[in-house]
């Protein structure tokens, strides 16, 4: 039993619900533990041939918990805290040998956005959006999102989107060729199922060896650039900017950045 995520099984699927609605499932220690250890159990459980990971209420996940971060220590490490929170996370979605679908139900952002990317299969309801929020608080993406996103849609989209932080609906996400599928929200949760029931019959050896063959296709891999990400984001998180960012967002008021 978990606090902040909902682990259910039912036959082969595995559901892993992110449960701080509250918060738009805003991503704090626990939940980041939690949703590692779900996703371990469900690796690991032999009658699991598929897992969806989704977010509950109106949101998919918002990301880092800002306030939970906005009152660290000066000399808490932000790269120790991607490698072993987002970075496990985002690797043991992507070398789990099963297919993982993502069902994005609302607003993904930051390292929410890199999770809900992170998925083999992504479906979106056409309420959801993606924000990628790092710049907005004067960070760099992380948790993968600077090697998934080039990989997915080519460089020039992905470095608009990653300097300007502009928001990106559903039907743009579509059309970019970010995720496979957009369907009226009430919809969703039939379009998950029947996702599911067709990868809970497909021959699950191959699809874990067809995620080896894609995990290792690419000339940098996904571990070597969450690694850089992280020691770029220790420098982006010491940033004036930054401090600014976070205030200001929890402040709500526009941010002042000074370039420092
Ligand atoms: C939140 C959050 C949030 C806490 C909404 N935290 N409460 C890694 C390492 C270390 C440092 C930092 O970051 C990272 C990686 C990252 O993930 S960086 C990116 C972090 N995420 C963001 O910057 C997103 C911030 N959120 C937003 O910009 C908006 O909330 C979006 C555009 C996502 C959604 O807007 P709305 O639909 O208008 O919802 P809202 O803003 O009213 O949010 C609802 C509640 O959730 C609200 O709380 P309240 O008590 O006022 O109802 C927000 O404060 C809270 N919330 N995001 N990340």
């Amino acid at each position: 039993m978990y606090e902040t995520v909902q682990y259910d099984r039912a036959g082969a699927v595995a559901r892993i619900t992110l449960n701080r609605p509250n918060k738009l499932n805003a991503l704090n220690d626990l939940m980041t533990s939690e949703a590692q250890d779900a996703l371990q159990q469900a690796a690991q459980d032999t009658h699991v041939r598929v897992v969806v990971l989704t977010g509950a209420g109106r949101g998919f996940s918002v990301g880092q918990d800002l306030e939970q971060v906005a009152n660290r220590p000066d000399d808490w490490s932000v790269a120790e805290h991607l490698r072993h929170g987002y970075n496990r996370w985002v690797t043991l979605m992507r070398e789990m040998e099963k297919p993982v679908v993502t069902a994005i139900n609302g607003v993904a952002a930051g390292a929410g956005m890199s999770i809900a990317l992170a998925g083999d299969i992504r479906l979106a309801s056409d309420r959801a959006s993606f924000v990628p929020a790092f710049v907005k608080i004067g960070l760099v993406p992380d948790s993968g999102f600077t090697w998934m996103l080039p990989h997915l849609i080519g460089p020039t989209r992905a470095f608009q989107i990653m300097v300007t932080g502009d928001t990106v609906t559903a039907h743009q996400a579509l059309e970019w060729g970010l995720i496979h599928q957009v369907i009226p929200s009430e919809q969703l949760e039939a379009l998950v199922s029947e996702w599911a029931e067709r990868l809970a019959h497909a021959p699950t050896r191959a699809i874990g060896l067809t995620k080896r063959a894609f995990n290792t296709t690419m000339d940098k891999t996904l571990a070597e650039m969450m690694e850089y990400e992280a020691s770029l984001q220790e420098i982006a998180a010491r940033t004036e900017d930054y401090r600014e960012g976070v205030a200001a967002f929890l402040e709500k008021r526009p941010p002042v950045f000074r370039g420092k």
